[in-house]
C-alpha cells in the first residue's frame, strides 16, 4: 500500500524512482545489538515504514573515518535516517518518534521527566551494563577479564533489582501505559539466557511479567527476527 502512493507521488525521473522504492525510514543497525533493537522495536510498534541498514560491527565498521565522518561521528549503532535528519542515541531516536506519532509518548511535563529518568538510567546502568558484559562473554577476543566480569555483573544484579521493584507495583515503568522509557529498556532483555549465562527472567519475575507485556504488544518481534545479521555472518 505504502509502496503503491510512493509510485504515485513519484513518477517521472530517476532520482524519483530511486526514491519511491525506499522505505520512509532506514535504521543501521545489526541483530546482536540490544542499543539498536530498541529503535527497531519503537519503528515495529508504530507501524512504521521502515527498513534496516546492516553495518559490518564485527569488523569493525564503526571504528573507520568514513562511518564516523558520513554516519555516526559518536562510532555507534544505531543511527536512524528519516528524510534530510539523521539522529543517533536510541534515547533521542525514542523520543523523536514519539514525539512525531504520539505513540509510547510520556503526557505532560512531568512524565516526560520521568521517562528521561529512566532512559538514562537504564542507558547508563541497566542496559548499559547488560551489553558490554554479554559482549566480552561472547564476542571480544579475548573474552572478558574476570575480575571486569564480577564487577559488570555485580552492577547488572543491583540495577536489575532495582527495575524489578519498580515493575513489582506498575504494570510499566511509568504506571499503566507502556512509553518509551519501556522500550528503552526492553534493550538486552529478549536475547538467550545462554548469552548471559544467567538468566534476567527467572531471576527478577517481576522483569519477566513485564517483558511478556511488552511482548503482546501488536509488532513486537525478537531482535534476531527484526534485524539483519543473525546468525553472525549472515546478513
Ligand atoms: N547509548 C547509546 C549506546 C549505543 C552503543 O553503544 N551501541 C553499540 C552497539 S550495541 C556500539 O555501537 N558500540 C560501538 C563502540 O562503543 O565502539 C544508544 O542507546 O544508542
Amino acid at each position: 500500500m505504502i509502496a503503491v502512493k510512493r509510485t504515485l507521488g513519484h513518477l517521472g525521473c530517476r532520482f524519483c524512482a530511486l526514491v519511491m522504492f525506499m522505505a520512509e525510514y532506514q535504521l543501521y543497525c545489526i541483530a546482536q545489538s540490544g542499543n539498536a533493537y530498541r529503535a527497531a522495536l519503537m519503528l515495529n510498534l508504530i507501524g512504521a515504514d521502515w527498513e534496516p541498514i546492516w553495518v559490518d560491527f564485527f569488523a569493525g565498521a564503526t571504528r573507520k573515518p568514513d562511518y564516523r565522518d558520513t554516519i555516526n561521528e559518536m562510532g555507534e549503532v544505531p543511527v536512524l535516517v528519516h528524510g534530510k535528519r539523521k539522529l543517533t542515541q536510541s534515547g533521542v531516536i525514542l523520543t523523536y518518534l514519539s514525539d512525531l506519532t504520539g505513540k509510547f509518548k510520556p503526557q505532560g511535563n512531568d512524565e516526560r521527566l520521568e521517562a528521561l529518568r529512566w532512559i538514562i538510567f537504564d542507558n547508563q546502568k541497566v542496559n548499559g551494563f547488560l551489553g558490554p558484559y554479554r559482549f566480552l562473554r561472547n564476542f571480544a577476543k579475548p573474552p572478558g577479564d574476570p575480575a571486569a566480569m564480577a564487577f559488570l555483573k555485580g552492577r547488572i544484579d543491583s540495577s536489575l533489582a532495582i527495575v524489578n521493584k519498580r515493575l513489582a507495583s506498575k504494570d510499566y515503568l511509568l504506571g499503566e501505559r507502556p512509553t518509551i522509557a519501556d522500550i528503552s529498556l526492553t534493550g538486552y532483555m529478549y536475547y538467550p539466557a545462554e548469552e548471559f549465562g544467567f538468566d534476567i527472567v527467572k531471576d527478577h519475575p517481576a522483569i519477566g511479567a513485564w517483558c511478556n507485556r511488552m511482548k503482546a504488544l501488536p509488532g513486537w518481534k525478537h531482535p534476531y527476527d527484526l534485524m539483519p545479521g543473525y546468525p553472525l555472518g549472515t546478513h
